[in-house]
């Protein structure tokens, strides 16, 4: 409709009398709303990255507005990943309708999960708050995994053995000679490998890479092939197996509720029949809630469960996470000890499995994986940091 002058008079004088609260009948003008805009940005590089939260008024405002805001940590925490504030202030000058609040955001190198953190408006003067909580997304920008080579080193020999086999996995792929990725989450055959697990194993970059004389086998969330994370698992069967020797393998674990990481060995042929027939060595497993206890375990039996002879290592201090240890059993003709870091924790004979058969003095093949959930770990939870890795220095087999 085209507006005629006394339409466009009406039209003005409706607007007016919505409007205008001044008007002398008591009415105090309405105040400007604050909102404050989420913000999704690349976390940068160089030490230091402003992250600009817009925030704007709803209108002009007469006077100046004032409003304070204080950040909070959520996967993102305080200090490591950005610069917390508590209580910080932003002033709108009299007509102004729009400020950036910056916070600033640790910008490093080391590889993380996208993090978050939130700022939160609160005592506004001036203004009333319409959108008072905005949530940062630092977006991972980086691919090396923070790790040092401290930790224990193993000797390189022992009375009474020669190297016999070894892997430092210090080139740029995994040596298809000895290992092969066993990837997908074991459906049809075994879905969930037999444990219920939640992770989708594959070969590419993201899961299995090489990082100064290491191999790093890293678990993250992503929706992949049907399950929620993935993951790596590497194994030598068909391609390098041994009976008895020391088997010496130098390590540093990942952490938290869900996570599994195990150096261990199934047998090449199942002489005695299926799992658990045949046996299993669990040389290493860890659960992440357990961050500093590592278990040596054999399995046997004749199923369908498992009987098993299980013994913990509890380190004096600190975790499997903070630096490398070195895994290892000496396996003989009827005997298997566990050792970390040099130490012996536990002892299994032959006698020791009672009336059951001892399937041990047979070969037996590799296996290297990091497992997101399952029965025994229980699944992740609202603690679990992602992405987490096992970084693999070397191994090292001895008879
Ligand atoms: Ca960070
Ligand atoms: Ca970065
Ligand atoms: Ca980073
Ligand atoms: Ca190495």
């Amino acid at each position: 409709m085209k507006m005629t002058p006394f339409l466009l008079l009406l039209a003005l004088a409706a607007g007016c009398k919505k409007g205008g609260n001044n008007g002398g009948g008591g009415n105090t003008p309405a105040l400007p709303r604050i909102s404050i805009e989420d913000l999704t940005q690349a976390e940068g590089n160089g030490g230091s990255n402003n992250f600009n939260f817009r925030v704007t008024l709803s209108e002009a405002a007469s006077g100046p507005v004032t409003v304070y805001y204080t950040t909070n940590g959520g996967t993102g925490v305080a200090t490591e990943d950005f610069t917390s504030v508590t209580n910080g202030s932003l002033t709108f000058a009299a007509g102004e309708r729009e400020k950036l609040l910056a916070v600033p955001v640790v910008a490093d190198d080391a590889r993380e999960g996208d993090d978050v953190f939130t700022v939160t408006l609160s005592s506004p003067s001036g203004a009333t708050l319409s959108r008072a909580t905005a949530t940062a997304t630092i977006q991972n920008d980086d691919t090396r995994i923070p790790f040092t080579n401290a930790g224990y080193d193993a000797p390189t020999s022992y009375p009474g053995y020669s190297l016999v086999w070894s892997d430092d996995f210090n080139g740029p792929a995994l040596n298809s000679t000895f290992w092969t990725n066993e990837n997908g989450d074991g459906c049809p055959n075994i879905c969930g490998w037999g444990n219920n697990e939640l992770e989708y194993y594959t070969d590419r970059p993201d899961n299995l890479f090489f990082q100064d004389g290491k191999l790093v086998i890293l678990a993250q969330k992503e929706s992949y092939g049907g399950k929620q994370y993935t993951s790596s698992k590497i194994l030598t069967r068909g391609k390098k197996t041994f009976k008895y020797g020391r088997i010496d393998i130098r390590a540093k674990l990942p952490k938290g509720k869900g996570i599994w990481p195990a150096l261990w060995l199934l047998p090449q042929n199942n002489v005695f029949g299926g799992w658990p027939r045949s046996g299993e060595i669990d040389l290493m497993e860890l659960v992440g809630h357990e961050p500093n206890k590592v278990y040596g375990t054999l399995h046997f039996g004749p199923g369908p469960g498992s009987q098993q002879i299980s013994r913990g290592y509890t380190l004096p201090s600190g975790t499997f996470h903070d630096e490398f240890h070195v895994f290892s059993v000496e396996w003989k003709q009827d005997e298997i000890k566990w050792f970390v870091d040099g130490n012996l924790f536990s002892t299994a004979r032959k006698a020791d499995v009672g009336v059951n058969n001892w399937p041990f003095n047979e070969e037996f093949y590799l296996i290297f994986n990091l497992a997101v959930g399952g029965n025994w770990p229980g699944n992740p939870d609202a603690s679990t940091y992602l992405p987490q890795w096992m970084v693999v220095d070397y191994i090292r087999v001895y008879q």
